[in-house]
């Protein structure tokens, strides 16, 4: 029987476990990211661990995310993450050299090779071929550590394209139309995997747009081939040493298909507030828009802009409507500014920030009270832009440019033909803003940096055999880490100490569940499907177990969550009838009882009301150790101490 690429790829990196589907598993690690926003958390973790270097084949560790500068405690912990780079054996991207994905993509990842990235869109690695994974930070210095990684084997999907993409339609819309069909919830536990003969009309950047924004879908990751397009782009980046062929064979067997042909496809939209509300631009035609905003991981590469910079020629924005454009690298501004193009958005109106994450996480440019604001990102939750009531749409740098002129949505196809423009046959490659590491003679002399504001890690003890307390908060199905932990200008800075941004947990469902958690000794939260959705920030776990959450009861977790949650110590439990979900209010005192917790079966007794409802999990025995002990540190570091 013929193997998928994914199987190939998840084969040759087996450490323990089967291809079978559902199975747990644990792979080697070839590459790690890391970004700063939960990279100073990932390294406090590395340095506790407490060994000399970085055991992986390479290890990036970059700035992009909170790159505003309004006091201290972020450019601190740039130095930090600079000092701990050099001292580690890792490179160091400088900040504004680019937003990580999109320079992993550019300048590291490799087909055929692992990478596991602190961040939740690491799979835009997926483009060159590369089985890449989001993960929590303290997986992440797992595996710097040289600690493999676990999963359960995901189930393999077949995205098979055909056709070819008419004009004004974009890669973005293709993962749209994936999010149209399966919704938000639809790839848990799956990997998407790209073939047929539409993937050949797809540049690198294209499919990296599509593979991170699979993460929207809870895949475990998204892939594509390696193949001819896939060498071109890496002989484009002065790396064609690095190209091996990497394709499914003719006769793999997915566990599923979803078939899309590319000539049918037309713009699409996720309207707020979730990247799973897909309509077609069509249909919102006309709603005036008050900013538009052109970059983020999906949207930023150089054909990306270029698309952008060749629709706005010789243009001018509408008077309400505010243009911002943040590239994804540095390449990509120096092509645009030697072709003569960067000119064009700027003399469009646009304004032109950092290569950095910027509005997409709420680092600046919120829109206004009740604005409309179309972006090219991948996320649109409520509040996340920094503007609670902010409306926030999701588009391809087609619609928008085209919106941004027209200052309303707008079906870009009415502009006709689209402008025509060239890409490099190769890229202009400097890397003089990524430090290499230093030699281990080196490197032994580097001191630590660390600023007032980065904390030490809090100490989490084993958990008892029963759980005691009240359920504090009772939440309905797709809460995302931006609801359980929010970022944003304000919060972000707080990344590397832990009490001052637990202080926001759920700030905007409920911003008394911090102190109440607090002078109760903690307590329960009950949730619908899908919680914990979005980001890796494992930040939504460790402030919750700070302030004393005890478990998290719900209908189903997303991946990285259950994992951050199993790391710090939360119990992670799920009905298993989902029909008692009505049975536990918030304000109920409960009792779980964990002595029967490795059978599978865990009682939980509603003590307010006299019920007793059944739990499971899905937990790994690996994962019951590292829960009972109050989390994965702790055995990590018995591990390299021995
Ligand atoms: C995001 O897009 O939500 C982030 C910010 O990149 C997060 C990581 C974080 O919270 O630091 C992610 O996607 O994992
Ligand atoms: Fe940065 Fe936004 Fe991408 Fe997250 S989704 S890595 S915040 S650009």
């Amino acid at each position: 029987m013929g193997k998928t690429l994914t199987e190939k790829i998840i084969e040759t990196h087996l450490i323990e476990g089967t291809l079978e589907r559902g199975s747990d598993i644990a792979i080697k690690i070839d590459q790690t990211l890391t970004q700063d926003a939960t990279g100073t958390m990932a390294y406090l973790q590395f340095e506790a661990i407490g060994i000399d270097r970085v055991q992986t084949e390479l290890s990036v560790s970059y700035v992009d995310h909170n790159t505003l500068q309004s006091d201290f405690k972020n450019p601190d912990d740039h130095r930090y993450l600079q000092s701990i780079a050099a001292k580690y054996g890792i490179y160091f991207s400088r900040p504004g050299n680019g937003i990580c994905h999109q320079l992993h993509l550019e300048r590291f990842a490799r087909p055929g090779r692992t990478l596991l990235g602190s961040d939740s869109h690491t799979p835009t690695g997926g483009g060159v071929g590369s089985i890449s994974i989001g993960a929590g930070g303290l997986d992440v210095a797992a595996a710097m550590a040289g600690e493999s990684f676990r999963l359960k084997m995901p189930q393999i999907v077949n995205v098979f394209l055909t056709g070819s993409l008419p004009d004004f339609v974009s890669a973005k819309d293709i993962i749209l139309e994936v999010l149209r069909r399966i919704g938000v919830k639809g790839a848990r536990s799956k990997v998407l995997e790209y073939t047929g003969p539409g993937i050949k009309t797809l540049s690198v950047p294209e499919r990296g747009t599509i593979t991170n924004m699979g993460t929207e879908t809870g895949a475990t990751t998204s892939i594509f081939p390696s193949d001819q397009i896939t060498k071109q782009f890496l002989e484009a980046q002065e790396r064609g040493d690095q190209w091996v062929e990497l394709i499914p064979d003719g006769d793999a067997v997915y566990d599923e298909t979803i078939e899309i042909n590319l000539n049918e496809l037309e713009p699409l939209i996720a309207e707020p507030h979730s990247p799973g509300n897909v309509k077609t631009v069509k249909e919102l035609e006309g709603l005036k828009i008050d900013q538009v905003c052109v970059g983020s991981c999906t949207n930023s590469s150089l054909r990306d802009l270029k698309i952008a910079a060749n629709i706005l020629k010789g243009k001018t924005i509408n008077q309400n409507t505010v243009l911002t454009v943040s590239a994804g690298s540095r390449q990509v501004v120096d092509h645009l500014i030697h072709s003569g193009e960067f000119a064009y958005l700027i003399e469009a109106g646009a304004r032109i920030l950092e290569n950095a994450c910027g509005p997409c996480i709420g680092m600046g440019l919120a829109p206004e009270t009740d604005a409309v604001s179309l972006r090219t990102f991948n996320r649109n939750f409520l509040g996340r832009s920094g503007t609670q009531n902010a409306q926030v749409y999701l588009v391809s740098p087609e619609t928008a440019a085209v919106s941004a002129i027209e200052g309303k949505i707008t079906d870009p196809r009415i502009y006709g033909k689209l402008p025509k423009f060239d890409m490099p046959k190769k890229f202009k490659v400097n890397d003089n803003m990524i430090i290499p590491p230093l030699t281990p003679e080196e490197a032994r002399k580097v001191e630590i940096i660390r600023g007032p504001n980065i904390k030490p890690l809090p100490e989490f003890n084993p958990l008892p055999d029963k759980l005691t307390g009240e359920v504090l908060l009772k939440v309905e199905d797709d809460i995302t880490t931006d609801h359980i932990m929010p970022a944003g200008a304000e919060i972000l800075p707080l990344r590397s100490n832990i009490p001052e941004i637990s202080k926001y947990v759920f700030k905007a469902i409920d911003e008394s569940f911090p102190d109440r958690s607090l002078a109760k000794g903690g307590g329960f939260i009950i949730g619908g499907d899908n919680y914990g959705q979005g980001s890796s920030r494992e930040h939504a776990a460790i402030a919750p177990k700070y302030l004393g959450i005890k478990a998290v009861i719900v209908k189903s977790f997303a991946r990285i969550h259950l994992a951050n949650l199993v790391n710090f110590g939360i119990v992670p439990l799920t009905f298993v009838n989902k029909e008692n979900y009505g049975k536990v209010e918030s304000g109920d005192k409960i009792e779980i009882d964990l002595t029967t917790i490795k059978s599978g079966k865990v009682n939980m007794k509603n003590l307010s009301k006299g019920l007793d409802i059944e739990l499971t999990h899905s937990l790994s025995e690996q994962d019951l150790e590292e829960l009972m002990v109050g989390g994965k540190l702790t055995l990590i570091k018995q591990k390299h101490l021995k």
